[in-house]
């Protein structure tokens, strides 16, 4: 009979890397699941360290840092930097401060990842790629975190057009719907006020899809006409911590919402296909439905969030060519095999865990993530134009498609 001690930290001592999260609601709660997750459902060749958490209230900061393990709390993100236990700093705040934390973060050494979207301007966003491509020349990476990439289904889609199942595609359906919003009565939360979000419905969610389409289809958006709308001027006046409870912190005082509830456009992707966009918090009864279609010359493929592990695939031609409902759960799947056996399905959670495990092994392995500052500032040259058309009576306003992307 043996025993077999592990003193808390022992595995620690092969290679690590430590983790400084700023922010520590609804994202950073998503991402410490990840980090905490990755070593234990995957191996890779570096492992992270919860090394500090940092957040201006310190008894929030504090209790989320115990929640999931976290070994320090700061109450001023700059003392993050300064630390050398801290190899990678994880940005989990409004868009308002992105810039001026990546681009610290990055001067300071660090590897960065950044919540989404990547800034609240284009202008800003330049700022990080810039401080981003010099940062890798000297082998400091970095990625922004559009996780719905790391869905199983998702991942696959891609796989499935580059081996050329779907063909030439014509036609791309791109839709995310929340409901959050449709009672007038929730408050103005930071997500609803352009000085803190950037945009509403637009760059919160939006971006995912605009990020989902340019990422599976490999193409980018070569300019849209769109419109924009906010159904609910006023709100009572109050906020929540992660911005998106639905009642309960207003108070009689009423304050604007300066951002939009809901975003629609069309587009043309650089292989010519035609697409459509739709981002809105009013699609009443819809909670996280992010609805993907692509037709091809060869086959189609569907996906709804609301049903993450299933993607709809149709291929071939005859009587009984339908759409085939695939379970995204065979271990020959993106991602699946770290789970659980086939059928056994993941959720929300699980492509926080991906993008942790991926951003770890590209750093250790010296690689550059995907997507990187720059896919985020093309999805961020996405979001102007769709404003600057939707102020223009939806005139037709190109992007410019001359950055590589992943
Ligand atoms: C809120 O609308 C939100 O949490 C987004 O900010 C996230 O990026 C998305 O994953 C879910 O919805």
């Amino acid at each position: 009979m043996t025993r077999i001690d592990l003193t808390p930290g022992e595995a620690d001592d092969a290679s690590t890397l430590g983790v400084g999260m700023i922010g520590y609601s609804f994202m950073g709660r998503a991402h410490s699941n990840g980090w905490r997750n990755a070593r234990s459902f995957f191996t890779p060749p570096a492992l992270p360290r919860l090394t500090v958490l940092a957040g201006r209230n310190a008894e929030a900061a504090t209790q989320t840092a115990r929640q999931f393990g976290w070994q320090s709390v700061e109450t001023d993100w700059r003392a993050v930097l300064e630390r050398e236990d801290v190899d990678i700093v994880d940005i989990c705040t409004p868009g308002d401060s992105h810039v001026e934390i990546a681009v610290a973060a990055l001067e300071a050494g660090k590897h960065v990842l950044c919540e989404k979207p990547l800034a609240n301007s284009v202008e800003e966003a330049e700022r990080m790629v810039a401080a981003a491509e010099q940062a890798e020349a000297k082998g400091i990476r970095s990625m922004v975190g559009f996780t719905y990439r790391r869905v199983p289904a998702i991942a696959f889609a891609k796989s499935l057009v580059e081996d050329g199942r779907v063909g030439e595609i014509r036609h791309v359906r791109a839709q995310y719907l929340q409901d959050w919003l449709v009672d007038a009565s929730s408050p103005l939360s930071w997500r609803l006020q352009k000085e803190r979000a950037g945009s509403g419905a637009l760059g919160d969610i939006g971006a995912h899809i605009i990020d989902l389409v340019q990422f599976i289809t490999g193409e980018q958006l070569t300019g849209v006409s769109a419109l924009t709308e906010t159904f609910v001027r006023q709100r009572p006046v109050g906020d929540v911590a992660d911005g998106l409870r639905a009642s309960g912190a207003g108070s009689a005082e009423m304050g604007d919402v300066t951002v939009d509830d809901a975003a629609v456009f069309l587009s043309r992707l650089t292989g010519g296909a035609l697409a459509t966009f739709e981002a809105t918090r009013f699609a009443t009864g819809r909670k996280n439905a992010i609805r993907l279609e692509i037709n091809g010359s060869e086959g189609s493929l569907a996906f709804d969030f609301e049903d993450m592990n299933v993607l709809q695939v149709h291929s071939g031609s005859g009587p009984e060519a339908g759409f085939t409902r695939v379970v995204v759960t065979e271990p020959e799947h993106p991602y699946v095999a770290g789970w659980w056996p086939a059928g056994h399905m993941l959720g929300y959670e699980h492509g926080f865990t991906h993008q942790a495990v991926d951003f770890l092994t590209d750093v250790a392995q010296g690689r550059s993530p995907h997507p990187s500052f720059r896919d985020g500032l093309v999805v961020q040259r996405v979001l102007e134009a769709v404003e600057r058309s939707a102020a223009a009576e939806s005139v037709w306003t190109p992007v410019a498609t001359n950055d590589p992307t992943h």
